[in-house]
């Protein structure tokens, strides 16, 4: 069964241009005038897109004593009312827990994704087991290690062992990725915040300053580049991480900067609404920014310094944030947003003139594509692709609400916030998941994305390599030592 999408306008991270696009056996196989197929969807007045990749999400996750509300099947319900055909979550091993263990874990929880799915895999406490573990990791297709420089007691790691790990993922051709913050920094802030009666969830920004993510964004940018590993920052929610982000790309280093929906749209304000259930259900890490922070970040998406806006979506219900009243540091860290990053961005971004739809469709799915190596099988409108498309009504209107959303919480971010573009269909691989403005479900239709080590390297500046295989200096009378 074939299936014709036509009379949109194709529009690529790189071309517009109008014309029908055919989809058979789950992939793209024509693009062209006057095509024909056994179902038509009307795409008059509509973009013809690659859906959107969400490189970022932590479904069904164990996290601060309790677990993300959307599992694979909402989350991914959610992911493809809004556009978005691929998701890439994080597969966390627990201190101590093989990653190979965690990964069966994760194989286990996506078998009912609605769309496909791949995974990063989070290196989470250091030893033996991890380091043999992590090449086998990459031959089943995971080529992204990420490393949490804070929540210190629980996943955060070291210097000495993102060192080591970085370095491991360099040799295994791979990318390290960060939650930059420094971890010590904010555990000692939340301390002395506490004790000074500081309860409330304002407090959360106030220990998390802009100087913590910054600060971690150098460290981890530098020791990349000592390790010779590619670095992917997630959510970079400032100017200081972002500058820093800047400066290591103009000297030709491969560090890629990720900021989130929300950081581009919501700002600190929200922590300090009156209503505690208002501000506690925005606590997440980083937490929302001043303005200038989010002019810089609008701008590195412009200038391409940043090259992907993702969600983070790490959603928990009132009830979850409750557990944190009294005490901040307890409010489970997250927000939802993968039902809302596209039509969110594409009001925000191109609505604004700010992006230009072929920019949207970079940010939003085709770079990331590339950076993690699923692209052009991912992230593509070519003959051969997956067809992984979305049919994008750019004057369709909708305001936000937890009412009518598809995630398990019970509100939203986002809520009342009036959107223009919206998707008009969403496939993934060719099935219709969405039309109209209804799901049509299909548990299990997702499928494990594979991404082999690209092998590239980081070390544009760094003479460590040299310095990894020290020769001793031969003096005169002096007999050389070492080896
Ligand atoms: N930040 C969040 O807000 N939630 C999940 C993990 C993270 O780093
Ligand atoms: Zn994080
Ligand atoms: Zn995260
Ligand atoms: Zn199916």
């Amino acid at each position: 069964m074939s299936t014709v999408i036509k009379g949109g306008t194709v529009v690529t991270a790189d071309l517009t241009y109008v014309a029908d696009v055919l989809v058979d056996g789950g992939r793209i196989a024509a693009i062209g005038p006057d095509l024909t197929g056994d179902t038509v969807l009307d795409a008059a007045g509509c973009y013809v897109m690659p859906g959107g990749i969400d490189p970022h999400t932590h479904l069904e996750m164990p996290f601060m004593g309790t677990y993300s509300a959307d599992d694979f099947e909402s989350g991914t319900r959610a992911a493809l009312a809004g556009g978005t055909t691929m998701v890439v979550d994080f597969a966390l091993p627990s201190p101590g827990q093989g990653l190979l263990d965690a990964l069966k874990m994760w194989d286990n929880k996506a078998t009912r994704a609605q769309c496909d799915y791949s995974f990063h895999m989070a290196v989470t406490w250091w030893g033996e087991q991890v380091f043999d573990e992590m090449e086998e990791v990459t031959r089943r297709g995971i080529n992204t290690f990420k490393h949490f420089m804070a929540y210190k007691g629980a996943l955060m790691v070291n210097d000495d062992e993102l060192f080591a790990s970085f370095s491991r993922v360099g040799d295994l051709g791979g990318i390290a990725m960060v939650h930059a913050e420094n971890g010590d920094v904010v555990a000692e802030l939340s301390a002395r915040l506490l004790a000074a009666g500081n309860t409330g969830p304002e407090a959360h920004a106030y220990s998390r300053p802009t100087q913590v993510e910054g600060e971690a964004t150098n460290r981890a940018i530098m020791i990349a580049d000592m390790a010779g590993v590619p670095l992917y920052v997630v959510h970079t929610s400032c100017e200081e991480s972002h500058e820093a982000i800047r400066r290591a790309r103009m000297q030709g280093k491969r560090v890629w900067g990720e900021p989130l929906i929300q950081h581009l749209t919501l700002d600190e304000s929200e922590y300090f609404n009156t209503d505690w259930d208002h501000a506690a259900r925005r606590v997440m890490s980083p937490p929302f920014r001043g303005k200038q922070h989010q002019d810089s970040l609008w701008a590195g998406l412009q200038s391409g310094s940043l090259s992907v806006v993702a969600t983070d979506h790490c959603a928990f219900t009132t009830d979850q944030k409750r557990t944190g009243m009294g005490d901040f540091t307890k409010i489970p860290n997250g927000t939802g947003g993968l039902q809302d990053r596209m039509p969110m961005l594409w009001t925000h971004g191109v609505g604004t003139g700010r992006l230009t739809p072929n920019e949207f469709v970079a940010v939003t799915s085709t770079n990331i594509a590339k950076i993690l190596n699923c692209y052009p099988r991912k992230g593509a409108v070519l003959v051969g692709s997956d067809a992984d498309l979305v049919v994008w009504d750019p004057a369709a209107t909708k305001t936000i609400s937890a009412a009518t959303q598809e995630s398990a919480i019970d509100y939203n971010v986002f809520e009342g916030q009036e959107v223009t573009g919206l998707p008009r269909y969403t496939l993934t691989r060719g099935r219709v998941a969405f039309a109209d403005g209804a799901i049509n479900p299909d548990p299990g239709h997702g499928q494990f994305v594979a991404r082999a080590p690209k092998g590239a390297v980081n070390r544009a500046l760094s003479t460590w390599k040299e310095l990894t295989a020290p020769r001793p200096v031969e003096r005169s009378g002096i007999p050389a030592t070492g080896v």
